[in-house]
């Protein structure tokens, strides 16, 4: 990764991860949150914890996205300085084709999941509106009854992002470990401890409570998707069968 990214690495974590606190300002948080909620509702899928639009579009079942760009508010000024820190300069398309935006009313997250082969091992987020921590777990590996009936013993790390915040996810990090949030109210046991990203955390002073209540907060995903069809070749695709 390149070097503007060397400071913002979350040294206790295997490789690798990084925190930028503060990647965009106020201004452009508000632009863009004005922008997710003036889409039209049928763009918003609603699931059992949470609402989702995708963009540009959905991957269809062999895990391929249809070729279109990204609209101009999700590109700028995001991507631009995604070039600047080269975080996909290693990606098969040299940027993000595609960003999930994922929104949790206090009390709603996300199992702990991977995000698997469609895309190039890299995630890119930036959280809006309020912060939220991310849970990482490394992946089980059942290979006798033992580890099969070990106990859950809860997420290996813990990382607080702040609103603002942008945090790159990769490498065996990537392909190692389940991220998840917490279906919960509050957010607590907030201590340089507990959290793996605090000495990069911005406003530590906000968390001297070690503790906040949960407020809406959004996320933005980019990633490469690996396979892209152009809409010519999916005609033709589809004219064959
Ligand atoms: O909202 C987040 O920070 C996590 C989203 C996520 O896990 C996903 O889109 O796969």
């Amino acid at each position: 990764m390149s070097a503007p990214l060397d400071t913002a690495r979350i040294t206790s974590l295997p490789e690798n991860a990084y925190y930028i606190p503060n990647f965009i300002t106020v201004d452009e948080e508000e632009r863009i949150l004005k922008k997710i909620n003036s889409v039209p509702i049928p763009r918003w899928t609603q699931l059992s914890h949470r609402r989702l639009q995708t963009w540009p579009s959905a991957l269809n079942k062999s895990n391929t996205l249809l070729a279109a760009p990204l609209p101009d508010w999700l590109h700028e000024p995001i991507i631009s300085r995604f070039k600047e820190l080269g975080c996909f300069s290693d990606a098969p398309h040299k940027a993000p084709n595609h960003v999930l935006i994922n929104e949790y009313c206090p009390g709603q997250g996300i199992m702990p999941h991977e995000d698997g082969p469609a895309y190039y091992p890299l995630v890119a987020t930036i959280s809006l509106a309020a912060p939220i921590v991310l849970d990482l777990y490394e992946k089980k590996v059942e290979t006798d009854t033992v580890d099969a009936e070990k106990e859950d013993t809860g997420p290996k790390y813990r990382i607080l992002q702040e609103p603002r915040s942008l945090l790159i996810t990769t490498g065996s990090l990537y392909t190692q470990y389940l991220h998840g949030i917490a279906n919960t109210l509050k957010d607590d046991a907030l201590t340089p401890e507990s959290i793996c990203n605090w000495s990069l955390v911005g406003d530590q002073q906000a968390y001297k409570t070690g503790a906040y209540e949960r407020q809406t907060r959004v996320s933005l995903t980019y990633r490469d998707v690996l396979k892209v069809a152009k809409l010519g070749n999916s005609i033709k695709f589809l004219n064959r069968k």
